[in-house]
């Protein structure tokens, strides 16, 4: 796809036959206070380095799409200004009109498609609102996990969101939602929500050879959710942030905010309320997911090689 810029080490990670795991930057431009969005997005560039696979931010500068970025190219997504939230409807814009910012789940999931990445790590995604039943806010990240073939490994979604509507959509659209090591959906900072997911997965190879059968074996497109429970030792008590939260989605009707700045509010809002504490098992699930992202990048390769009839 000759209108995205992929990366040098990215290119070269490809032709040997290196898996690569593609990482969104939203959670640098809209997610995390400077300096420590870099920070963080550079531990999780080494989370999957350590595991054995390639790191592959994606986002647009100056409207160009990129799929792995340089040390400048981190620092102006951390701390420049005008930064914009991109996703699959403001891709067109951001070219025309030369924007810099993160690319949402949707929109990593398109930039990693183009360059041919097909396992993706982020924290959580986006889903129904609270509320969606009058403000019809549903994330475009749903949609896309319906229609492009990308596996992302999340944390669940947060439960600013409305978690058995976004589990319903997410069956419409036919997605897979694979529990790693779990049969409920994890809510970000809790391991578990009282939602059952579809599927079990206890290995990153069970996971990869979903995705082999899903889109080789059957031939489908579309993308396939792996829900990955915050790690116990790092998740909040759950009834403190479920007040925390019943506080942020209050402060935002009153505020008349909502589209694509309610999540970036809520998640802000969330974070001062929790002084600080959900920023923190944020950064513990992100590189969980990063690690289980390039552990099953690497066993699709090896179920790749198995062949057509593999099991
Ligand atoms: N949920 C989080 N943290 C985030 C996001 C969601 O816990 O940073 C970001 C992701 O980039 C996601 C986007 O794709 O917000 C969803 O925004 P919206 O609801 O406007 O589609
Ligand atoms: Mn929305």
């Amino acid at each position: 796809m000759e209108n995205v810029v992929i990366h040098e080490k990215v290119i070269d990670a490809q032709a040997r036959g290196v898996p690569v795991v593609a990482l969104e930057s939203t959670i640098i431009t809209h997610g995390m206070p400077y300096p420590k969005n870099i920070e963080v997005a550079k531990k999780i560039e080494c989370a999957v380095v350590e595991e054995g696979a390639t790191p592959a931010t994606a986002a647009i500068i100056d409207g160009v799409l990129r799929v792995g970025l340089d040390e400048r190219e981190f620092e102006r997504l951390g701390q420049g200004e005008g930064l914009k939230k991109i996703s699959r409807r403001d891709l067109a814009a951001a070219v025309a009109g030369r924007w810099t910012g993160g690319t949402t789940v949707a929109g990593t999931m398109i930039l990693a498609s183009m360059a041919g990445i097909p396992f993706f790590a982020t924290g959580g995604i986006g889903g129904v609102h609270r509320g969606a039943e009058t403000t019809f806010d549903v994330s475009a990240d749903l949609r896309e996990l319906g229609e492009t073939s990308v596996c992302v490994v999340s944390a669940g979604a947060k439960a600013i969101l409305d978690l058995p509507k976004t589990l319903e959509v997410l069956e419409t659209w036919g997605v897979p939602v694979v529990g790693y090591k779990t049969r409920r959906f994890p809510s970000f900072y809790s391991p578990a929500s009282a939602c059952p997911v579809s599927l079990t997965a206890d290995s990153p190879q069970d996971i990869a050879r979903i995705c082999h059968a899903h889109w080789k074996l059957l031939g489908m497109k579309g993308g396939v959710l792996i829900a990955n429970p915050i790690p116990h030792e790092f998740g909040l008590p759950e009834e403190e942030v479920e007040v925390a939260i019943g506080a942020a989605v209050e402060q935002a009707a009153q505020q008349g905010i909502s589209g694509a700045a309610l999540t970036p509010f809520l998640l802000a809002t969330l974070e001062r309320l929790t002084k600080g504490k959900s920023l923190e098992a944020n950064i513990a699930l992100v590189l969980n997911n990063a690690r289980l992202a390039a552990r099953i990048a690497r066993a699709f390769a090896e179920v790749s090689k198995e062949g057509p009839g593999a099991p």
